[in-house]
C-alpha cells in the first residue's frame, strides 16, 4: 500500500464479488476504504461496475461481526465470547465426534470467496490431517459442472481461454449467461469490441430476454433445461453444411466418427421442437458458427445449474471441436467463474474429489504425493470422494453427518429446499459458521460463530475466470477481534493438536501450496509470494520464476488426456428431473440482478444498489398476469411441491408465458418465508452432484394474504424480523 501522509493510503485489490475479478484503486484515510475505482490491470482495463464501486459502503458496518459468539445450549441465544473459548469448544466437540465416530461425521462446507491460503488450510486440515473428504464448497452449486466438462471433454479442469480472446472473435455465442448483469465488465469488452469491430456477432441462448439476449444479433430463446437440443441442433446443423474441420477432429480428437454418427441420426426439426427455438433461426447461428473463422463461447449457470449442466457443456464443447474452434487465439469454450476465487478452491481441491494441484483422492499416487509433502502418514487421506454440498445436508438431516463448519457461504439462503436445510441444521449436533457478518440467516442458526476479517481487512490471493492470479493488499485493520480466514483455520488445527499450521503470514501459506502445484496442470511454482506482490497477476501455467504466465492452454494441439486428444462426448437430451405437469403446470427459474451480490450481506449496505432493487419480485408474462388477475406489483403466491412464497408480480414479456424468474438475493433477512429457495428442488447431477437450480414446477395464484412489513422497512427499520421457521 502507498503511503501518501500519515492518514491517508491508497492500495489496490481484487474486487470480491464476481469472477471477472477486476483490479480496483481504494482510497483509504482514517482507517476506512473511503472511495473505490476501477485500475488498469488485464481483466478490467479500468472498469468498474456498480457493485465494485460502491464496496467503501459495505466494510464499516453495523451488522460486522467483531467477536466471536457462542451459546450454551440450543435454548440460549448467541452470546459474544473469546477466542479461546470459541476454539476450545469448537476443537473438543469435532474431536469428540471423530473419536466416537470417525472422522465422516464431520464436515467442512466452504466456498469460491475464500482466499488460497484459507482454501489450503482448510484442505489440509480436512483431507490432509482429521481424514475426511467431506470437504466441498458452494462451487458445487456453481462450477461443479463446468469442472466436470472440462476434465471429460478436455483431460483437465481449466478454461482455456483470455479475455483477450474476446477481440480476436468473429462471433461470440453465450449460452445460459446474463453477461450483462453477472459479469458486466466482461460484457462491457464485449460490447466495445463490437464497437470497434461491426462484423463482430454476437448469439445469445436464454428462455429470458435478459440485458445480454437485449444487445444480441440474434436471440435463441431456449426453453428451460433443453439446451442438449439446441447444441446437438447446432451441430447437426454445422455438420450438414460441411462446417466440419475434419482434419482438426481427427487429428486432435478421439471419438469423432461416433459422433458425426450420432449426428446423422438426429432430426432438426424434432430438436427444435423440444427446445423450442425457430429452425431459421438454428441454422442461421449455425451458419455464423460456420462462417467463423474463430468464435468464443461463454457460459455460466443457464447450463450448469442442471442436473445434466455436464453434459450440456460436453455438448458445447463438441461444438469446438466439430469447428476446430479451439486451441487457438480467438476460440474457445469459456466458463464465467461465479465468485472471486471459485477457480482457486479447484486448483486447491475444495471440492469433495479434489486434492491439491488437480489431483483427485481415488488416485493412490496422487494420495500418496500429497501425503508426503504434508508429512502425513500413508493412508490418512481417505480414498472416497466425500459428501457434496447438497449430500452434506441430507446427511445432517437423518444423521448420518454430525458436525458442520460452515465458511463464507450463507446456505441457509443458497442452498435448495430451504425448510429441508433449516431441518438439516437443527438435527445438527455441532454447527460452526465463519462470516464477516452477523445475523446472517445461516450465523443465526449456528452453536458458534467465528469473526473474519472481510475483504480489505486482509491481504489475499485469488483466481479469476481466465486463470489470473492475483494478489490483493491489506488496506484497513479488521473489526475487534476478527482473523483472516486462514488463520483461524490454523488456530482450530493447533488446538487440535494438529502438526504443519504454524504460518506466521499469508505468503508463508501461498508459497507452501505452490510447491504443491509444481508439475500439475495449474502449475503456479514460479509465482512466489514475492514475485505476485510485486508483479501483481500471472496466469496460470507458470512454472519457473522467470516465467510469464499462460494466456492460452493447450495451444500445441494437445490437450490433458493422456493421449494428448479432446474427446466428443455426444450427449442425448434429458428432460429436467421435475417437469411442469397438471399440478404445477409452470416453470420456475431463478438468478440474479445487476445490482446485488448472492444473500445480500454486502450489497444490502449500498444506498444506491438498494435503492435500484429493495424488493424480490418476480417476472411473469402479462398473458399469465391477465389470466390470473393480478396487476404490476401486486402480490403473487407460487407454490411447488416443497414450499411456498408471496412475492410482488413484475409483469414483463421478457419471460414466455409459462416460466418464472426469481432472483435468489432475498432470504429470511429481507424477506421472510420468501426466499426463491424455498421452492427450488435439491434433485443433483449423478457426476458432478450439481443442484437443478434453474428448474422446477411451480403453481401461481394471485395472493389474498397481504405481508405485515415490507422487506424494504425490515431492512431499514431497526429491528429484523423473527424468522418464521425457528429452530426447534
Ligand atoms: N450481479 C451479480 N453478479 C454476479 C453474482 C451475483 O450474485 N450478482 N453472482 C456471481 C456468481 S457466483 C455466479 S455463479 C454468476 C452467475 O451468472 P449467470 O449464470 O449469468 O446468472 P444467472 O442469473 O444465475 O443465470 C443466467 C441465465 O440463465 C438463464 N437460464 C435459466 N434456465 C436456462 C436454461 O435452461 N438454458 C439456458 N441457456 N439459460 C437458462 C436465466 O434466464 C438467466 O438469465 O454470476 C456472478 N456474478
Ligand atoms: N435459487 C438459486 N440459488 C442459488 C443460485 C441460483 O442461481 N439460484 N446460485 C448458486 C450459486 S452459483 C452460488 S455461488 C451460491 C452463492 O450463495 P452463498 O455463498 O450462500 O452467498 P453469499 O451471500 O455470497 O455468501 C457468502 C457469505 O460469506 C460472508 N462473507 C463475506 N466476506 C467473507 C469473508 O471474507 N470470509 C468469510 N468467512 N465470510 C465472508 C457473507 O457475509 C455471506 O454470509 O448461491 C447458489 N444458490
Ligand atoms: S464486474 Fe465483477 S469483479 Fe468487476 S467490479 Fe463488477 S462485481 Fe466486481
Ligand atoms: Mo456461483
Amino acid at each position: 500500500m502507498q503511503q501518501l501522509d500519515h492518514r491517508a493510503s491508497y492500495g489496490e485489490t481484487i474486487c470480491p464479488y464476481c469472477g471477472v475479478g477486476c483490479r480496483l484503486w481504494a482510497d483509504v484515510g482514517y482507517g476506512k476504504v473511503l472511495r473505490v475505482k476501477g485500475a488498469e490491470a488485464p481483466a478490467n482495463r479500468g472498469g468498474i461496475c456498480a457493485k465494485g464501486a460502491t464496496l467503501d459502503q459495505t466494510v464499516d458496518v453495523h451488522d460486522r461481526l467483531a467477536q466471536p459468539l457462542m451459546r450454551r445450549s440450543r435454548q440460549h441465544e448467541l452470546a459474544p465470547v473469546s477466542w479461546d473459548a470459541a476454539l476450545d469448544t469448537l476443537a473438543r466437540s469435532l474431536a469428540e465426534i471423530i473419536r466416537d465416530h470417525g472422522p465422516d461425521r464431520v464436515a467442512f462446507y466452504g466456498s469460491g470467496q475464500l482466499d488460497s491460503a484459507a482454501v489450503y488450510c482448510a484442505v489440509k486440515l480436512f483431507k490432509g490431517r482429521l481424514g475426511t473428504n467431506n470437504t466441498d464448497s458452494n462451487s458445487r452449486l456453481c462450477m461443479a459442472t463446468a469442472v466436470a466438462a472440462y476434465r471429460s471433454s478436455l483431460g483437465s479442469d481449466g478454461p482455456p481461454t483470455c479475455y483477450d480472446d474476446i477481440e480476436l472473435a468473429d462471433t461470440v455465442f453465450i449460452a445460459g449467461s446474463n453477461m450483462a448483469d453477472a459479469h458486466p465488465v466482461t460484457f462491457d469488452r464485449i460490447k466495445a469490441a463490437r464497437k470497434t469491430n461491426p462484423e463482430l456477432k454476437l448469439i445469445v441462448a436464454d428462455p429470458r430476454r435478459t440485458a445480454t439476449a437485449e444487445q444480441a444479433d440474434l436471440h435463441l430463446p431456449v426453453r428451460p433445461g433443453t439446451d442438449i437440443a439446441l447444441l446437438n441442433a447446432l451441430a447437426c446443423s454445422i455438420w450438414q453444411r460441411g462446417g466440419t474441420d475434419e482434419s482438426f477432429a481427427r487429428e486432435h480428437c478421439r471419438g469423432f466418427d461416433d459422433y458425426a454418427a450420432a449426428l446423422a441420426r438426429l432430426d432438426i426439426d424434432r430438436l427444435c421442437n423440444e427446445c423450442g427455438v425457430v429452425r431459421d433461426n438454428v441454422e442461421r447461428a449455425a451458419e455464423w458458427l460456420d462462417a467463423s473463422r474463430r468464435w468464443l463461447s461463454f457460459y455460466c449457470m443457464g447450463l450448469g445449474q442442471s442436473t445434466v449442466g455436464m453434459w450440456k457443456i460436453n455438448s458445447l464443447i463438441n461444438l469446438h471441436l466439430l469447428t476446430g474452434s479451439i486451441a487457438k487465439p480467438g476460440c474457445g469454450p469459456f466458463s464465467l467463474t461465479g465468485q472471486p476465487n471459485a477457480m482457486g478452491g479447484r486448483e486447491i481441491g475444495l471440492l469433495t474429489h479434489q486434492l491439491p494441484g488437480y489431483r483427485f483422492v481415488d488416485n493412490p499416487e496422487h494420495r500418496a504425493e500429497v501425503e508426503r509433502y504434508w508429512d502425513a502418514p500413508p493412508g490418512t487421506i481417505s480414498d472416497k470422494p466425500g459428501l457434496t454440498a447438497v449430500e452434506m445436508f441430507r446427511a445432517l438431516e437423518t444423521g448420518r453427518l454430525k458436525a458442520i463448519w460452515i465458511a463464507a457461504t450463507n446456505p441457509a439462503v443458497s442452498l435448495p429446499d430451504l425448510h429441508h436445510i433449516r431441518r438439516a441444521l437443527a438435527r445438527a449436533e455441532l454447527v460452526v459458521v465463519q462470516d464477516a457478518f452477523h445475523p446472517t440467516e445461516t450465523t443465526r442458526l449456528a452453536d458458534i460463530v467465528l469473526p473474519t476479517a472481510s475483504w480489505a481487512e486482509r491481504e489475499w490471493v485469488s483466481t479469476n475466470s481466465e486463470r489470473m492470479v492475483a494478489h490483493s493488499e491489506k488496506l484497513v485493520e479488521p473489526p475487534g477481534a476478527a482473523l483472516p480466514d486462514w488463520q483461524i483455520l490454523c488456530k482450530a488445527a493447533q488446538r487440535l493438536g494438529l502438526s504443519g499450521f504454524d504460518f506466521n503470514d499469508a505468503g508463508k501459506v501461498w508459497n507452501e501450496w505452490i510447491g504443491l502445484s509444481a508439475g500439475r496442470p495449474c502449475d503456479m511454482a514460479g509465482m512466489s509470494y514475492a514475485r505476485l506482490e510485486q508483479n501483481k497477476n500471472f496466469q496460470w501455467p507458470c512454472p519457473r520464476e522467470d516465467h510469464p504466465g499462460t494466456s492460452r492452454l493447450y495451444q500445441d494441439g494437445r490437450f490433458a488426456h493422456g493421449d494428448g486428444k479432446a474427446v466428443f462426448l455426444f450427449r442425448s437430451s434429458l428432460p429436467p428431473k421435475e417437469a411442469a405437469d397438471h399440478e404445477f403446470p409452470l416453470v420456475l427459474t431463478t438468478g440474479r440482478v445487476y445490482s446485488h451480490w448472492h444473500t445480500l450481506t454486502r450489497t444490502a449496505k449500498s444506498k444506491q444498489l438498494w435503492r435500484r432493487d429493495s424488493e424480490p419480485f418476480v417476472e411473469l408474462h402479462p398473458d399469465l398476469a391477465e389470466k390470473l388477475g393480478v396487476g404490476d406489483g401486486e402480490l403473487v403466491q407460487i407454490t411447488s411441491r416443497r414450499g411456498t412464497v408471496q412475492i410482488k408480480a413484475a409483469v414483463t414479456d421478457r419471460v414466455p408465458p409459462d416460466v418464472l424468474f426469481l432472483p435468489m438475493h432475498w432470504g429470511d433477512q429481507f424477506a421472510p418465508g420468501n426466499a426463491a429457495n424455498y421452492l427450488t428442488i435439491s434433485a443433483i447431477g449423478r457426476v458432478a452432484k450439481q443442484p437443478e437450480l434453474k428448474h422446477c414446477a411451480v403453481h401461481v395464484e394471485k395472493a389474498h394474504v397481504q405481508p405485515e412489513q415490507s422487506p424494504a422497512e425490515l431492512l431499514h427499520g431497526s429491528r429484523l424480523a423473527p424468522f418464521r421457521v425457528m429452530r426447534k
